[in-house]
């Protein structure tokens, strides 16, 4: 074991307050196999101690080994989403974030509530994830203190913490780090949590002990492919955003077009590839109460959406929502109503 000075490190275990203090001010990058594994669960810990259902690690090599992303991107399917193509090199290569990247610490969050949508001529239906205040907001907070937390162990770390929107190939760092699967749906899928779940990413120079990456357990099921009501699935995980609900009531914020398909009810996103999966029998209700649902977002009022402004600005304020702004969801409201009078 290497000297250490172990002074004013309280609530550390003495394996990282050797870690963290070494005499000789030596860099972070290969430490004794004990300590990084004493790091690892101490950051394991934390993260479980914020709220995170679920934490793992992965070793930081590239993130897209066998091209699915930039095939997907060859074949178009991230339809207008520009900065998918912008941002490929960085989501494929975690060291264009972090100099020297050396792991990922993936994680997972639950926001699964049991309500359902109302299914009725007059309202609308909002996805599960967006029914409640915004959980980038939410979830960057939480990040944010995990890695404030690391650099009290090792102040040296380089640590980039990311939550949706950075160039971050969150799905497949959450199947390496062994926390989900990337089922046929494109969902990431935990055994223990189903589909309803966040994810997160902290890209860090550190050498962390990585776990190991998470069996397919979709088996012969295709439930998801089957009731996708535009077919937006090419192959078994493999989306066409081009076709996808989601991608048009939330995303394209530009006025729907001929090729628009119909919404099935859903003014925000679209949870049917969800619904249906067998792994959700085993979703658990969210702990964190910001995520609790609210009520008047969960089947909206078509007609009031989509006549009255203000209401749908009140509607949406302080959700994920608020981002997709409140023309889109008045245009999405008239699209509903529309497809309903069909
Ligand atoms: C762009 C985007 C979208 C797009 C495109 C979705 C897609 N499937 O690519 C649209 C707008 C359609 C969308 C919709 C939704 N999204 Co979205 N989205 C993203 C975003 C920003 C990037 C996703 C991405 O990289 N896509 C590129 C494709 C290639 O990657 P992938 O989907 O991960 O695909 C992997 C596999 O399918 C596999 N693969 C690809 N091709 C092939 C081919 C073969 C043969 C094989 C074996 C494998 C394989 O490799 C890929 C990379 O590992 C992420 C956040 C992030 N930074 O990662 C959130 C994210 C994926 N979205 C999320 C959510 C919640 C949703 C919705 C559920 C919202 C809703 N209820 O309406 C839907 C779900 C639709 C669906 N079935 O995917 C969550 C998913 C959480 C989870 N548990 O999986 C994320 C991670 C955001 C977050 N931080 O929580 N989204
Ligand atoms: S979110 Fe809806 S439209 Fe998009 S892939 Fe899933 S079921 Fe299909
Ligand atoms: S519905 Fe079936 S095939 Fe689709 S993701 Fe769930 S288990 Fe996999």
């Amino acid at each position: 074991m290497q000297s250490c000075r172990t002074a004013d490190y309280t609530g550390l275990s003495a394996a990282v307050k050797c870690f963290t203090q070494r005499v000789d001010g030596s860099r972070v990058g290969n430490v004794e196999k004990t300590t990084t594994k004493a790091l690892s669960e101490e950051i394991k810990a934390k993260a479980r101690a914020l709220g995170f259902d679920a934490v793992g690690i992965a070793k930081a090599e590239p993130a897209d080994p066998d091209g699915h992303l930039a095939r997907w991107l060859e074949r178009g399917f991230a339809a207008d989403m520009d900065y998918m193509s912008r941002t490929a090199n960085e989501r494929s290569d975690p060291s264009k974030l972090v100099e020297n990247a050396s792991s990922v610490i993936a994680l997972s969050i639950s926001y699964y509530h049991p309500e359902s949508e109302k299914e009725a001529p007059e309202t609308g239906k909002v996805s599960r994830y967006a029914r409640s205040d915004d959980y980038h907001k939410v979830i960057r907070k939480k990040i944010r203190k995990l890695r404030k937390f690391i650099l009290t162990l090792v102040p040296e770390a380089r640590i980039h913490p990311a939550v949706d929107t950075s160039p971050v190939l969150e799905r497949h760092w959450a199947e390496k780090a062994g926390i989900a699967w990337i089922g046929k749906s494109t969902m990431a899928i935990s055994q223990s949590l189903g589909t309803y779940t966040f994810l997160a990413t902290l890209i860090t120079d550190l050498e962390l002990t990585p776990d190991t990456a998470h069996v397919d357990r979709c088996g012969s099921c295709t439930a998801c492919l089957d009731a996708c009501p535009p077919k937006a699935f090419v192959a078994p995980y493999q989306l066409d955003s081009n076709k996808c609900i989601t991608y048009w009531n939330v995303e394209h914020r530009k006025p729907l077009q001929d090729n628009t398909p119909d919404f099935a009810g859903w003014v925000a996103g679209c949870d049917i590839c969800q619904e249906v999966c067998p792994w959700n029998k085993f979703a658990k209700a969210s702990t964190e109460e910001r995520f609790i649902p609210r009520p008047d977002l969960v089947s909206p009022d078509l007609l009031r959406l989509s006549q009255d402004p203000d209401y749908a600005e009140e509607l949406i304020k302080g959700t994920s929502l608020q981002r997709t702004g409140v023309e889109s969801m008045q245009a999405n409201a008239k699209h509903v109503m529309s497809e309903k009078k069909k």
